[in-house]
């Protein structure tokens, strides 16, 4: 069987780091892997170095375990990643929607018009040399081993210094179409910018399994889990302001508000929240007609003329596109079902670290922070019984499956479109829950009775959904057998 060739976009948090792992534990007739993704904005104040350093030490774990063991005469694992070498790719520092706020606020009013000279964009060359620099500088063996990594030869990722969203058109116009699936486990951003600077060539995709958005539950928007380095978390608890930021407008009373109101909202799932400008413009490329689900542009600024503004990825996608994106959906309705217990974690990795793993120490590591982070969290569940939801991790189970495993349950054609503007309701999946019947003309304009589209055929998106896994109950189990090549 010919691999499924990936890319993964992430936001390296505990979730994402199962789930780069399981990828990396594939066969190599199941996945390949292209490119790591790595976006870096998150956290909001944990900056792009700590995002990408948590990657670099997933290597640095996987490349210990790989040694280890090959020298108590074990199966090494990681095949896949033995095979077939990543790229890591440094991917946007802010989310679309700052862009399409900070023009909300500013446009017209004072002519405070480029948004980008207010938004600095490190270039990924200086973000690789900035994170060995202060790597190699550290007293602490973790980091300068990281410094190690980046300069060797022999790792098992190289680093790319293209941006990330450069570096996926790259590959998906080098790659024969329909080839390449993206695994999107983060926020959108990167996927937006570059359908925005190349649909035709994103449009490439064979598909993009996304975790992402709460179709049926509440949302899960709240103040991020904790981040995997020390450091990082020191520097979380000096900072008094809210942990998450999506606006990076200079101090004052509308970014404080804008601030404490995008934390709180209980119907958003996190990655569609943290950009839902992003996510919208990717999902309205499934869409017969895209502009009939795109977020509205924002406005020239003063004295320039209608056109000039927006900036290319806020600006309409091409008239005539050639394909729909098939993008397929894992809200948290499915996700979230999909449960590493702690006792289960603890049992199978006893053994493991009694002999020493050292992939099982880092994992720990993180891990019971994790655990003992959600036993305070979730009420009337403790001890063992904690679980940690797999969300990231189930989108990569997907892609190693075989293609048409009966035992994934996807619906089709849904439409869903994310609410990107509304006060109460940032980052809501939206659905038409009214039993109505469509409009039988192919229109795509409005009609009395149907504003917003909902009922034409050749408007809103085309989304599949996830709604069934081969197994929630044995997903953890099937993880930690993968990872830890038991
Ligand atoms: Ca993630």
């Amino acid at each position: 069987m010919a691999p499924r060739k990936i890319i993964i976009d992430t936001d390296p948090g505990v979730d994402d780091i199962l789930a780069i792992l399981l990828a990396c534990s594939a066969l190599p007739e199941e996945l390949e892997i292209l490119l790591l993704s790595v976006s870096t904005y998150p956290y909001g104040n944990i900056d792009v170095q700590n995002c990408l350093r948590n990657v670099v030490s997933l290597f640095y774990h996987v490349e210990k375990e790989i040694a280890w063991r090959k020298s108590q005469g074990m199966d090494a694992g990681f095949q896949t990643l033995q095979k077939c070498k990543p790229l890591v790719a440094v991917g946007p520092e802010h989310p679309l929607s700052d862009e399409m706020l900070m023009a909300d606020f500013f446009h017209g009013r004072d002519g405070l018009g480029d948004v980008h000279a207010s938004h600095p964009h490190l270039t990924p060359d200086d973000t690789w040399k900035a994170l060995f620099s202060t790597a190699e500088q550290s007293n602490d063996p973790e980091e300068t081993a990281i410094a190690d990594e980046l300069v060797k030869k022999d790792a098992l990722f190289s680093v790319s210094k293209q941006p990330a969203h450069q570096e996926i058109l790259r590959l998906l116009r080098e790659n024969e179409p329909d080839s390449i699936t993206i695994v999107a486990i983060g926020p959108l951003t990167t996927l937006a910018l570059a359908a925005a600077e190349d649909t035709e060539a994103f449009l490439r995709a064979k598909e993009v399994v996304v975790m992402g958005g709460a179709i049926d539950e509440p949302g899960n928007v709240r103040s991020p889990a904790p981040p995997l380095s020390a450091a990082a978390v020191r520097a979380q608890r000096l900072v008094a302001e809210p942990a998450f930021r999506l606006i990076k407008q200079a101090p004052g009373p509308i970014r404080d508000m804008l601030n404490l109101r995008n934390q709180i909202t209980p119907v958003a799932e996190f990655n569609t929240f943290a950009d839902t400008v992003a996510a919208a413009r990717v999902y309205a490329l499934t869409s017969p007609n895209p502009h009939t689900t795109m977020p509205p542009a924002p406005p020239a600024p003063a004295g320039k003329p209608d056109g000039e503004h927006p900036p290319p990825f806020l600006a309409p996608y091409p008239e005539t596109l050639s394909k729909r994106l098939k993008v397929t959906l894992f809200p948290i309705d499915i996700t979230e079902k999909h449960i590493l217990t702690r006792g289960e974690y603890r049992k199978t990795i006893a053994p493991l670290l009694a002999s020493k793993s050292p992939l099982a120490e880092w994992t720990t590591a993180f891990l019971n922070s994790t655990f003992e982070k959600f036993e305070t969290l979730q009420e009337g569940i403790s001890g063992d019984a904690v679980g940690l939801q797999l969300h990231d991790p189930l989108c990569i189970w997907y892609c190693m499956a075989a293609a048409g495993d009966q035992k994934w349950q996807l619906n089709a054609d849904e439409d869903i479109r994310i609410e990107t503007s509304g006060h109460w309701t940032r980052g809501m999946c939206v659905l038409d829950r009214r039993t109505r019947r469509k409009r039988e003309d192919d229109d795509v304009g409005e009609r009395a009775g149907d504003s917003g589209n909902w009922l034409s055929g050749a408007a809103g998106n085309r989304l599949g959904r996830c709604v069934g896994t081969p197994g929630e109950d044995v997903f953890g189990g099937y993880l930690l057998k993968r990872v830890f090549a038991l």
